[in-house]
């Protein structure tokens, strides 16, 4: 039977990817066709993408992966571009960790409470949501020029059909999406002053969304027609898709990246005061499911570090860290106090030191520090989204560029007292592949898509190890100081 070649573009905010997927009866198989850095720009006016080079990666690797049967797009949450009414777009898109949205939630809740908007739109509080980026944008020039808003990938697809629409899973992001109706929130957005019609009308993963214009053809390389599908284009619902999670199996699951978003795969909303304490989100997935998840740091605390250190070889600082006697010091790794780029190791062995904990020094001691915070991390969001949601678990997946880390994928294990099962490391892009090759018939629904990962996926086993009151203990210290 006929195989089907499938382009992933999958925009990480640490590096983009063009992935290609063949998918066949029982058969999927994934290539590198292009990866390019992302790297962020400062400029006087703040932290913005460079969306450009974003698009011009895209375009070289559509380029490289040759003739497809589809493309897909998704990338990071919550940012978006601005367009004017001629369809330009103004100004180059605000980064996430941009400090605009410094103090903004506080005024949205002085109009609609914390626990309402938590209410009805599900969304745990983070800076960046798109409802508080918008309020910080609303004395901006570009805002008022606004004809549109475009959500990255939403954006990148426009430039390369012509044809523009916003995406379910990462409209969901928006904190503007009614988690139950899986639709505007139309009350919460005409309160805060925020005009829907800004957005353009909401697509579902596996829509059509254009086919690629004659331009990007040329520039290609490809014959066209070539059809762009909409799929999960948050990539936290393309790797959630991804999860190799056996028929039946109850799983938790952590996306590890410059993120980890760690949680559940629920069938409905947990929107109960005790969640929103928790800060747990209600992000919207395939087939009417509901990511229910803490978002917690992630490998970015590690980025940072590396950064600052100027870029020591990965393999032989985690060989080091792994040396490290275990659980030394922890800091809180779902701290939004780590948002920010810069000083990272100085920040470390500042939250350590305002704990009472011993100072790491050495990279290697830092690096343990930040997988020993991490894992512990994991085991709080998974033992959290259990208890609040009422769903037990016997398995964790771990998915994302993080199950490259033997060492974190070991102590997410020893912490959570569970099994890991880790792989796919290209998840967002597998499940975007897999969202296309829905749309055009050749697998059926999640658990129809998960069965064929399970078949062609290597995957890797750890089994927790040693004594899990050390990881109470290690919790214990956080509260302290
Ligand atoms: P994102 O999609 O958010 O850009 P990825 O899923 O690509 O992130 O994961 C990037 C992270 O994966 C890096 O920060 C790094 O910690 C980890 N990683 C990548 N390659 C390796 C490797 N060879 N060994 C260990 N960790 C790795
Ligand atoms: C991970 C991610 C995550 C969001 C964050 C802004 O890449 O999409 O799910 O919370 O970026």
């Amino acid at each position: 039977a006929a195989v089907k070649s499938y382009a992933a573009v999958d925009l990480g905010a640490s590096s983009g990817r063009v992935m290609v997927g063949r998918v066949g009866p029982d058969s999927l198989e994934l290539a590198e066709a292009h990866r390019f850095p992302n790297r962020p720009v400062r400029v006087p006016e703040g932290l913005r993408w460079d969306v450009l080079a974003l698009y011009a990666g895209v375009l070289d690797g559509l380029r490289a992966v040759g003739q497809v049967d589809s493309v897909g797009i998704d990338s990071w949450a919550v940012d978006y571009g601005l367009l004017d009414a001629g369809g330009a777009l103004l100004g180059n898109p605000v980064h996430y960790r941009d400090s605009r949205t410094e103090g903004v939630a506080e005024k949205v809740w002085a109009t609609v409470p914390a626990e309402e908007l938590y209410a009805a739109t599900g969304l745990q509080y983070a800076p960046f949501n798109t409802l508080y980026q918008l309020t910080a944008a609303q004395v901006s020039a570009q805002l008022s020029y606004a004809e549109r808003l475009l959500l990255i990938p939403d954006l990148l697809t426009y430039w390369l059909t012509g044809e523009q629409g916003t995406e379910l899973t990462n409209a969901s992001t928006t904190q503007l999406i009614d988690p139950r109706t899986r639709d505007w929130s139309y009350s919460i957005a005409s309160r805060l002053g925020i005009d829907l019609s800004l957005f353009a009308p909401l697509r579902q993963p596996g829509d059509p969304a254009g086919v690629l214009r004659p331009e990007v053809l040329e520039e290609t390389g490809l014959a066209g027609p070539v059809p762009v599908t909409a799929v999960g284009s948050h990539d936290t619902a393309s790797a959630v898709a991804a999860v190799p999670a056996e028929g039946g199996e109850r799983f938790a699951y952590i996306c590890t990246g410059t993120w980890s978003l760690a949680g559940l795969e629920l069938d409905a909303p947990v929107l109960s005061e005790e969640s929103r304490a928790a800060n747990f989100t209600n992000e919207l997935g395939l087939d009417g499911t509901v990511r229910y998840l803490r978002n917690i740091m992630g490998l970015w605390l590690l980025q940072e570090c590396v950064r600052a250190w100027e870029d020591p070889e990965l393999g032989a600082l985690l060989l080091d860290a792994a040396k490290v006697p275990a659980l030394r010091s922890v800091v809180d790794a779902g701290d939004a106090a780590f948002l920010a780029p810069g000083r990272m190791p100085e920040r470390i062995a500042e939250a350590c030191r305002a704990t009472g904990q011993p100072v790491p020094a050495s990279p290697a001691e830092v690096t343990r520090c930040i997988l020993d915070s991490l894992a512990l991390a994991h085991r709080r969001a998974v033992a959290d989204a259990q208890r609040l949601a009422g769903h037990s678990v016997d398995v964790v997946h771990v998915v994302g560029g993080g199950t490259r880390n033997a060492l974190l994928c070991q102590l997410t294990a020893d912490a959570c007292g569970l099994p890991v099962v880790a792989g796919p490391t290209e998840a967002a892009a597998l499940g975007n592949v897999l969202v296309q090759a829905r749309a055009h018939g050749l697998v059926g629904d999640l658990a129809d898509g998960r069965r064929l990962l399970t078949r062609t996926q290597p995957l890797t086993r750890y089994e927790p190890q040693g004594d899990a009151a050390r990881w109470s203990e290690a919790e214990a210290r956080l509260t302290r100081g």
